[in-house]
């Protein structure tokens, strides 16, 4: 069975981490609610082997970010919902320095150094696609690590919200086995999670905002608390607060748009957004080129 390679791959990484006895791991995620998911995951997972953790989030990988964290030697850092498509790049800065773990979806690139380890489970055969995400990987990792971070299950469904066609494949064992132990409930047509009394997309939604939106300003350490504590009242005051200020970047963009039109070449069309999504981190750009794409059909993202 795949998922069987994957817990003996996973079990030889835990082997070297506990080898290495750090004090403390470094988690670089994604900006996404998924990201957010694998990095809370991995946090809570690493604490409860009392190693420390600090988080760092990426909207995406630049290359002089990996180069400077792979400067130094001795850590141990994590990359989740991201990092695969780099391991190349990743392997070339490490040089053997750090043990460093890759829990991902994005389709990977082979690592060459063999202290970076890619756990993507795509190398098991699975579509990262469609049978997993990012936080589906941590989770299955956290598993491996000790079987008490079955409680994180709720997560690895949150993070897997991002997948259109649902819960398939191992997210599907994963719902069923979370249902069963009442980790999550049925509510009608969704899944609520028990302790926090949230839908699922309800959390996924929320965390896309602060994570994204709210990039510049904490957003993506208040999401991660969310994760694993529940949505705080204040929690649930930024998000509105970040709600409210996208759709009002988006509402003046829309309005340019119309007056000002798509700027044309041949192969692309463009539109200077100039500062209206001032602060909010790139994924101004996602939302602004989502709201294009939908008046433009023609109109290519990213
Ligand atoms: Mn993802």
């Amino acid at each position: 069975m795949q998922i069987e390679e994957f817990n003996q791959k996973a079990n030889e990484v835990i082997e070297e981490l506990k080898a290495a006895k750090p004090k403390e791991a470094m988690i670089s995620h994604h900006d996404d609610a998924d990201g957010l998911c694998s990095a809370a995951i991995t946090k809570r997972a690493l604490e409860r082997e009392e190693i420390k953790v600090k988080t760092f989030c990426l909207e995406k990988i630049y290359t002089d970010v990996i180069e400077d964290i792979h400067s130094k030697a001795g850590q141990t850092i994590f990359y989740v919902d991201m990092g695969s498509p780099h391991a190349d790049l990743i392997s070339e800065c490490n040089k053997g320095r750090n043990l460093t773990i890759i829990l991902d979806h994005h389709d990977p690139k082979p690592s060459k150094d063999p202290k970076v380890l890619d756990l993507n489970l795509e190398h098991f055969g699975f579509k990262g696609e469609t049978d997993f995400s990012g936080a589906t990987c941590c989770y299955l990792f956290a598993k491996a690590l000790n079987n008490t971070n079955q409680d994180l299950s709720h997560l690895a469904l949150v993070g897997s919200c991002e997948i259109p066609q649902g819960f398939q494949g191992i997210n599907k064992m994963i719902l069923e086995q979370a249902l069963k132990n009442g980790i999550v409930q049925q509510k009608s047509k969704n899944f609520e999670i028990t302790k926090f009394k949230i839908r699922l997309h309800s959390l996924f939604s929320k965390l896309q905002i602060l994570g994204a939106v709210g990039y510049y300003e904490g957003g993506p350490e208040i999401g991660i608390n969310a994760c694993l504590e529940g949505l705080s009242k204040d929690a649930k005051d930024r998000v509105n607060a970040l709600e409210i200020r996208r759709k009002e970047a988006n509402r003046r963009l829309l309005g340019r748009l119309y007056r000002e039109r798509l700027k044309e070449t041949r192969h692309i069309q463009w539109f200077d957004a100039g500062s209206m999504y001032a602060g909010m981190g790139v994924a101004r750009a996602r939302y602004a080129f989502a709201q294009i794409s939908v008046l433009r059909q023609s109109v290519k993202v990213e």
